[in-house]
């Protein structure tokens, strides 16, 4: 039996096809890949790296679907589809809006894979596919496998190897989808596996990506504790409550931690509260200058994110917050504009106000453009937020911005791999921030004489013409 997995783009910017110059290896596919038998084939396509090759013979097409990819993963899957190729999605945005998948493909997986994926790999092989896996909600993280890497090879990676500690987490900010995908629950994996997957592999940059990789800090000391011999370097996202935590703090720094993404989300306390981001009340007070100086204190290199529109907000209040991160010295910082992604509690709220924009599904919608504003704001148009994240983004990221960030003697000049560290990532991130921006959702277009154009391959009516 064959199995082609796929890894979908967002979709393009106008007169170019592949937009992610900076992509990273598709975890979730080398771990479907772990999961599958040995003796059956595996193959894997990476949608913003390569051309999609719909002819290519298979027994079922797996696709990995996220909200802002469920546009562009609908497009290959009916393309496969229409050539008789059986597609099974899986990922984050099945779990949100099984109903919506389910048009698209013959079956559909709902949740984390580990639970379901070897019986229906037994269906596939007797020709009974069900139309629905509904996977259990409680995790056994990768349920002893070390993720397949030999899928990845021959791809323009960036030279980073991504893995998990844990997954979930058990906040429930009021707009994120892992802590509805989670229902708020967090999962860890046993430290001696992850030790075992990290000497598996010869890369010494890892990213975990977790959600919380300080979700259980007594079980995140365990890891660290366990990664300290491994002379490893590696980054993830965390909680900032992790800094009430000095022994916590101090592993983490020995084990070669770089940096985390952590969400300081907003610089007004009434925005802290609203978004139902209790972890980060006792930081905002003071405009998170404890917390500041004691990542200064450890070194870390924090990636400061944001998220920009709630309703405390106003144009001046946005422009401050890029000021407080310019001032901060962040090493890189995101403003993401609040995205009422489906199925959470701000995406509820927006379109009980009436207030979603795009018939309220903007991950289809054909005018939607990656990084605008799907909703309508309290106290700005939504084309104001949108250019005022963008702005954010452009001046953050601008050549002066990252010299004057670059002086930052704790940490960015810290020692020679954190000023390495800053010097190679932050032209990187520039350089995303005018490629992404207004990128259509999908790739699907139809030229002047009817044909219709799918990532890199010219089509006509789903048959290759050249
Ligand atoms: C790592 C990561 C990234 C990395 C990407 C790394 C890469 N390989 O390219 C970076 C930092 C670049 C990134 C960027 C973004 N990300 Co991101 N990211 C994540 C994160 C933290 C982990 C994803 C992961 O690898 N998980 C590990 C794997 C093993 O788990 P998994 O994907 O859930 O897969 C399991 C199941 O879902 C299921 N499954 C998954 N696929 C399939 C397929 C089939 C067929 C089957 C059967 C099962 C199955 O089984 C798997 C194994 O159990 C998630 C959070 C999360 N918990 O998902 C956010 C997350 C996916 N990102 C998110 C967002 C919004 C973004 C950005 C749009 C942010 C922005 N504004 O720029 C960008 C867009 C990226 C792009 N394509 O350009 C959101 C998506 C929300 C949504 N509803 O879709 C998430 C969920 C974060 C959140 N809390 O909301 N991201
Ligand atoms: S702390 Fe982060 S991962 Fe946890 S619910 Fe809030 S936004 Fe989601």
């Amino acid at each position: 039996m064959k199995i082609i997995l796929i890894k979908p783009n967002i979709g393009r910017r106008e007169h170019s096809l592949y937009v992610d110059n900076a992509s990273m290896e598709p975890l979730q596919l080398g771990v479907l890949a772990a999961l599958t038998p040995e003796d059956m084939e595996v193959v894997m396509y990476d949608d913003r790296l390569e051309p999609i090759p719909y002819d290519e013979k298979a027994d079922l097409v797996a696709i990995t679907v996220e909200t802002f990819t469920a546009r562009r993963s609908y497009e290959i899957a009916d393309e496969y589809r229409r050539r008789g190729t059986r597609v099974l999605m899986g990922g984050m945005h099945v779990k949100l809006l099984p109903q919506e998948v389910k048009e698209h493909a013959d079956s559909i997986m709902i949740g984390d894979a580990e639970d379901k994926w070897g019986e229906m790999l037994y269906d596939l092989a007797r020709g009974e596919l069900k139309e629905i896996y509904e996977c259990a909600p409680v995790c056994e993280v990768q349920k002893g496998v070390i993720t397949r890497r030999d899928i990845y090879k021959g791809k323009k990676y960036m030279p980073i190897s991504l893995l998990q500690f844990s997954r979930g987490c058990r906040y429930n900010c009021k707009y994120c989808a892992s802590s509805v995908y989670f229902e708020r629950r967090h999962f860890t994996r046993d430290v001696s596996e992850v030790v075992r997957e990290i000497k598996s592999q010869k890369r010494r940059l890892l990213f975990f990506v977790d959600d919380n990789i300080v979700g259980d800090k007594e079980k995140a000391k365990e890891l660290f504790r366990a990664l300290i011999p491994l002379k490893i370097w590696w980054v993830s996202q965390g909680s900032i409550d992790m800094l009430d935590d000095d022994e916590l703090m101090r592993l983490m720094v020995k084990s070669g931690c770089l940096g985390l993404v952590i969400g300081f989300e907003s610089i007004k306390p009434e925005s802290i509260e609203n978004m139902h981001k209790g972890v980060n009340r006792k930081y905002v007070d003071d405009h998170y200058a404890k917390a500041i100086e004691k990542l200064r204190h450890y070194g870390l290199q924090t990636w400061a994110a944001f998220t920009i529109g709630h309703d405390t907000d106003t144009l001046e209040s946005i422009e401050a917050t890029y000021r407080f991160a310019r001032k901060n010295k962040f090493t890189f910082a995101a403003y993401n504009i609040l995205m009422p992604y489906p199925n959470t509690e701000l995406y509820e709220q927006l379109k009980a106000e009436g207030r979603l924009l795009y018939d309220g599904k903007w991950w289809l919608h054909e005018e939607y453009r990656f990084n605008y504003a799907a909703f309508i704001p309290k106290n700005m148009t939504a084309p104001e937020l949108t250019e005022a994240g963008f702005e954010c983004r452009k001046r953050f990221n601008s050549v002066s911005s990252i010299l004057y960030r670059l002086f930052e003697p704790r940490t960015n000049m810290r020692n020679p791999v954190r000023f390495l560290t800053y010097l190679i990532y932050n032209p990187v991130f520039k350089k995303e921030v005018f490629e992404k921006q207004g990128m259509t959702f999908g790739c699907k277009e139809k030229d002047d004489e009817g044909y219709i154009h799918t990532s890199g391959n010219r089509q006509e009516e789903g048959r290759e013409i050249s």
